[in-house]
Parts: structure tokens; sequence; C-alpha cells
């Protein structure tokens, strides 16, 4: 079995680790961030980092009612005007699986420079430049991944992101907990649907669609496909995708529809009409469809504690494993994807 299969298979596992990490470390590291008075809060990444960064300032604005967003880090450094104001006071996480990213590591020394405010590295790489230039760093050591992708070390980064999130707003994190169990249950029952719609290679346009926290995801899950299975896909908002880009829709399309609880009842007439034109909707999300189609395979988390806080990570997994069973279905090895290194270093 392939380094990626083994990684995203172990992610119960691993967050049970990082979960135990993050109960030790977090409640010290919240203390030491300043109580009120912050402008913003700027998440910063590259690749599926950056992804990250746009459910993670999700997270934090709604937990914190404290400003977020999420960038690419090349923006920080290249064009910080469209990104901070000149006087304001900022709090900068760098979140970067190898702790090595050059992008990263300039936003990072950029943003000391100009504001001399407080960073956080968010990182799988112990002793890592990252690590070392950040004011405090979440360091979580027990993910290790050979693969190129990013897998276990997008959920465990965004998993800590959530914890240190909900820690500062005083949400209890005993949510977080029951999420392995959770993962592990559906891995079981739920990884043959994934495996089937990736199969089928009749499909030859595929669309990620998520709202609100589920964006991001859903532009990780476009990544994962494209980098493991070398498939061109497009990522919108659910309704942003009625607005010209619903014309492409045909038999040959795969709409990837990450639904929320907060807007289930428009996403859902979003699902229904793109199946209308010919789709195909493969569906994660916590409540089915009204009507159900074999147009629209499934993967509903039914549990009670869920919310779409939790939900988004779970979705992650299932499509990390679209990516990786359509690599296999074409014939590639999803280790050793076409043009990527495992870490982007300008020189
Ligand atoms: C981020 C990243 C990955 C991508 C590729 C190159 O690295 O862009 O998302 O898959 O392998 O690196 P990092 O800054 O999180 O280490």
């Amino acid at each position: 079995m392939e380094h990626t299969y083994n990684e995203i298979i172990r992610q119960p596992l691993v967050w049970r680790e990082v979960l135990t990490q993050l109960q030790k470390e977090t409640k010290a590291l919240v203390s030491l961030l300043p109580k009120r008075g912050l402008n913003e809060v700027v998440f910063a990444g590259c690749g599926s980092s950056y992804n990250l960064a746009l459910t993670a300032a999700y997270f934090w604005q709604r937990l914190n009612k404290e400003r977020a967003r999420g960038v690419p880090s090349s923006e920080v450094f290249l064009f910080p005007e469209g990104i901070f104001l000149s006087d304001g006071n900022y709090l900068f996480f760098g979140i970067s699986r190898s702790g090595e990213t050059t992008e990263t590591l300039r936003a990072l020394e950029s943003f000391k420079e100009r504001f001399g405010g407080i960073t956080i590295g968010i990182t799988c790489q112990e002793n890592s430049l990252l690590s070392r230039s950040a004011s405090y760093s979440v360091i979580l050591s027990s993910v290790v991944e050979n693969s190129i992708v990013m897998t276990q070390s997008f959920s465990s980064m965004l998993l800590s992101v959530l914890f240190l999130a909900m820690e500062r707003s005083g949400v209890s994190t005993s949510a977080l907990m029951a999420l392995p169990d959770i993962l592990d249950k559906y891995i079981d029952r739920s990884r043959a649907t994934i495996e089937n719609v990736a199969a089928n290679l009749k499909f030859s346009k595929f669309i990620f669609l998520g709202n609100g926290p589920f964006y991001g995801i859903a532009w990780e899950g476009s990544l994962k496909l494209k980098e493991m299975s070398l498939t061109s896909t497009e990522t919108f908002h659910f309704l942003e995708f009625r607005h010209g880009p619903k014309s492409i829709v045909d038999e040959e399309t795969l709409v990837i529809a990450l639904s929320s609880e907060q807007a289930f009842d428009l996403e859902e007439k979003v699902i229904q009409e793109l199946v209308a034109l010919g789709a195909t909707v493969l569906h994660l999300g916590r409540k089915p469809v009204s009507v159900p189609s074999p147009k629209i395979p499934e993967v509903i988390f039914e549990e009670k504690n869920l919310n779409d806080f939790l939900t988004p990570l779970l979705d992650v997994v299932f499509l990390q494993f679209l990516g990786y069973f359509r690599a296999k279905k074409k014939g590639l090895n999803p280790d050793n994807p076409k043009h990527l290194d495992r870490v982007v270093i300008i020189t």
C-alpha cells in the first residue's frame, strides 16, 4: 500500500495523539495572546496550508468575534497593503507542514518587521525555520507524512487551529474528542461510496461546492484530486455556481457538494437543480437530500453531536480518498504526483 493511503487511513489514530497534545499545550498558549484589541487575525499558508487558512479564519471569526482572514503567504509580502492597514494590531498565524516553505517564512518575517506583533507557527516539523522564527508554535510531531500531498497534516493542523479558537472563546473542546471514533466508523461505512464514484471514468468535469467553513475544504478536495489524479477541477460557493459556471454541466460532470447545516435548504436546491441538468452529485453532509437518486451518492454523517465546525474535518478525509482512488483507477502513483515537490523553496 502507498504512503498516501496509509496516511489517510491513519487519521483517527493521529487525531487522538494530536488532541492529547493540544489538551496539554493550548491553554498556556492562549493565555499568552492579547485578551482584546486585535484588529484582525491573519492566517497565511501556501497550497493545502492556504486552503486550511480559509477555513481557519472562518472558525476563528465565528468563535471569537474577532475579524479573521485567510491569505496566500505570497500576498503578505508582495501586496501587503491589500491585507494590512498601516497602524493595525494584528495576530499572525503562519501555517506550514514543513515549516520551510519560503513564501510562508518571508510572510512571517515581513509581518514581524512591519508590525512586530505576535506570530504563531502551526507546523508538523520540529526545529523548522517557521517554528524557530514564530513567537510561539504548535508543533505536531506525531504527524509524520512521507507522501508529497498533504493529508493527515492538513486535518491535524486544522484541528489545532479549531482547538485554539475554541479555547480562546471559552467554548468546550469536548466535542472534538469524539471525532477520531466518529471518523473511524465512517471510514469503514462510507469509503466504498467514494471508491465507486472515483472508479467511474466517464466523468470529465469536476466541480467542488462549499460555503462558509466548507469553502476552504472544497478547495482542498479540489487540490487533492488535481495533485493525485491529474484531474482538472473547479471550486465555487454553492450559489455562485448558478451565476454562469453551471452552463458547463452535462452528463460527464461530477459535482462534489459539501453541504452545511446553516444553509442546507438552499444548498439542497442547487444539488437537485444540477442533477436535473444531467450532473451526478456526490453529496457529503449531515442530512440526506429529501429526494434521493442514484445520481446523488451520499456520505451522511448522522452523528448527533456534529456541527458546521466539526463536519468539515470529516469531509476532507473523504475528499482525500476521492483523489487517491481516482489516481489508482487511472494507474497513477498517488505518492508521486507529477511536477510536485514536497516543499517549494525559492532561492
Ligand atoms: C505546502 C505545499 C503543499 C503542496 C506541495 C508543496 O507546503 O504547497 O500543499 O501539496 O507539496 O507544498 P507547506 O508549507 O505546508 O509545507
